[in-house]
């Protein structure tokens, strides 16, 4: 495999600077207005680096740089020539594959196991996989030819922070266009130390500017007058601000929201197996994953089984220290999202679902949640219909296969769905009945750069990833 690589991540150095500053034309810049704020290590609540906090001139300053590299360099660029560069950011990103490991824990809490093994090589291998493309453009309209869309802004969330920062900026690159993206203001390290790459890799100042905030940086992003198409991971709460505030403008939009996914159990799988997969599903990444499989619907015949089976398993799960390679669950990336996820737990044993979770002790500082299984849920319960984004999993039961589509596609949102069962033509049936957009079968979260993702429904629109990922980041002329 090109993206594989032995890090031993957890004894290496993170390589952090006390302060990041803000990159733009190539260069990192102080804010304008000198204000910075710290990022938290969600393990341990120590302050890792201080982040700067761009305003709007700071977010102005950027665009100016990337509308200046789109005319001169970037954009004028031979597809065969950005090729090369996207190429180069792969293969530093893998030299440096350990430290990014080991810093993307540090910074959002995520187990070491995952950023080491998940979230640094997908993110190289969808530079790799679009580096790739860039000399094809002919392949990706055939029939039509390709243009540039010219300056993009994007915004992103914190529960994958290189990896959303590869899949938003590596087919905006591909396609020509220039960027400005904002990380999470829990989540910038990496994207800071990311910069550092784009250096190295000689890519011309202005073809990727990182403005770190909070909310009011993002807003700026996605609001001004030089994006000519915007892309957002987050909230769906957030999205349909940002939709409401861009309504009558030329800009184009894709939108990447929340989930509350169904894992579909019928009682000819091999439960074993899809207990691995339930397991998975929801604990990954401490559930704060948009695709999450966060309501587990059981076949009945098999429901007892299941939840047995489900309690024995996760007895097994190491909760702590997100730098022990042996850690399956880390620490929970904010305050504020352990806030959530506690209130809306509590929302459930009060509208009376059966709480199960497993004994043991959780590290005494850092935010830290047990994995959470409620039995007897309902669909009217809010565990059933709200995401949570933590590693809680809501199980609800069906009779027939008609009455597990009807209740996995009764929810605002339709990112992704699973199916677990041994029936070929069930898994066929099914993946174009459930209004979601990636259906997976007895399997769950898997990955690959050439197969997009996106959402029906509430769960955003537009695709990441493949072909028709690139179609979001062109002009079909
Ligand atoms: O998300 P926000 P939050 C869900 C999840 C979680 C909840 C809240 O359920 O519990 O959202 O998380 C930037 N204009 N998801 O509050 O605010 C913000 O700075 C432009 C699911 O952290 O949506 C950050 O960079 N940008 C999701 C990014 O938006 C704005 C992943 C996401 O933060 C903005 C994250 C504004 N007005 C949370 N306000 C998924 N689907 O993967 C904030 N931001």
């Amino acid at each position: 495999d090109l993206w594989e690589f032995d890090p031993a991540p957890e004894t290496a150095d993170p390589r952090l600077k006390p302060r990041y500053d803000l990159f733009i034309g190539g260069r990192f810049v102080a804010p304008t207005a000198g204000k910075y704020f710290d990022s938290i290590n969600p393990a341990n609540e120590t302050k890792l680096a201080e982040i700067a906090q761009a305003n709007a001139a700071d977010v102005d300053a950027a665009y100016v740089a990337a509308k200046k590299a789109f005319d001169t360099t970037w954009g004028k660029m031979p597809g065969k020539e950005r090729a090369k560069y996207i190429f180069r950011l792969a293969r530093l990103l893998q030299d440096r594959a350990r430290e990014f490991a080991v810093a993307e824990t540090m910074d959002g809490g995520k187990p070491i196991k995952e950023s080491r093994d998940f979230d640094v090589p997908m993110a190289a291998a969808h530079f790799f996989y679009h580096a790739g493309w860039a000399d094809k453009l002919d392949y990706v309209a055939p029939g039509r030819k390709v243009a540039p869309l010219g300056v993009v802004g994007q915004v992103i969330p914190w529960n994958f922070p290189l990896l959303m920062l590869a899949w938003k900026i590596a087919p905006a690159l591909a396609m020509g266009n220039t960027v400005v993206i904002k990380p999470a203001e829990t989540t910038s390290v990496t994207a800071l130390k990311f910069a550092e790459i784009i250096q190295d890799a000689g890519l011309p100042p202005g073809t990727v500017n990182i403005v770190t905030g909070f909310g009011d940086t993002g807003a700026a992003v996605m609001n001004h007058p030089t994006a000519a198409k915007v892309a957002f991971t987050g909230s769906t709460e957030v999205g349909k601000i940002i939709m409401r505030s861009l309504a009558g403008t030329d800009k184009k939009m894709t939108m990447e929201l929340g989930g509350k996914a169904a894992n579909i159990v019928f009682d000819d799988a091999p439960l074993d197996q899809a207990v691995e997969g339930i397991v998975n599903g929801i604990f990954f990444n401490q559930g704060h994953v948009c695709c999450a499989g966060s309501r587990l619907l059981v076949h009945e015949p098999v429901a007892a089984a299941v939840l047995a089976k489900l309690k024995t398993r996760i007895r097994t799960l190491r909760v702590g220290d997100p730098l022990d390679k042996n850690t399956d669950i880390g620490a929970i990336n904010s305050k504020e999202q352990l806030t959530r996820i506690t209130k809306l737990v509590a929302a459930g044993v009060k509208e009376g679902a059966a709480m199960y979770q497993p004994p043991g002790q959780l590290p005494a500082k850092g935010y830290y949640f047990r994995p959470t299984v409620f039995s007897g849920v309902s669909m009217s319960h809010r565990i059933a219909r709200e995401e949570i984004f933590g590693p809680v999993l809501s199980i609800l039961t069906f009779r027939t296969p008609e009455e597990a589509v009807e209740k996995a596609n009764n929810t605002a949102y339709g990112l992704s769905a699973g199916v677990w069962t041994d029936k070929g033509s069930r898994i066929l049936k099914l993946s174009t009945e459930l209004k979601a957009g990636v259906v997976w079968a007895n399997t769950y979260n898997k990955f690959d750069p050439a197969s997009p993702f996106g959402g029906y429904k509430e769960s955003g629109f537009g695709r990441e990833g493949g072909r028709q990922g690139l179609l979001d980041y062109c002009q079909l002329i």
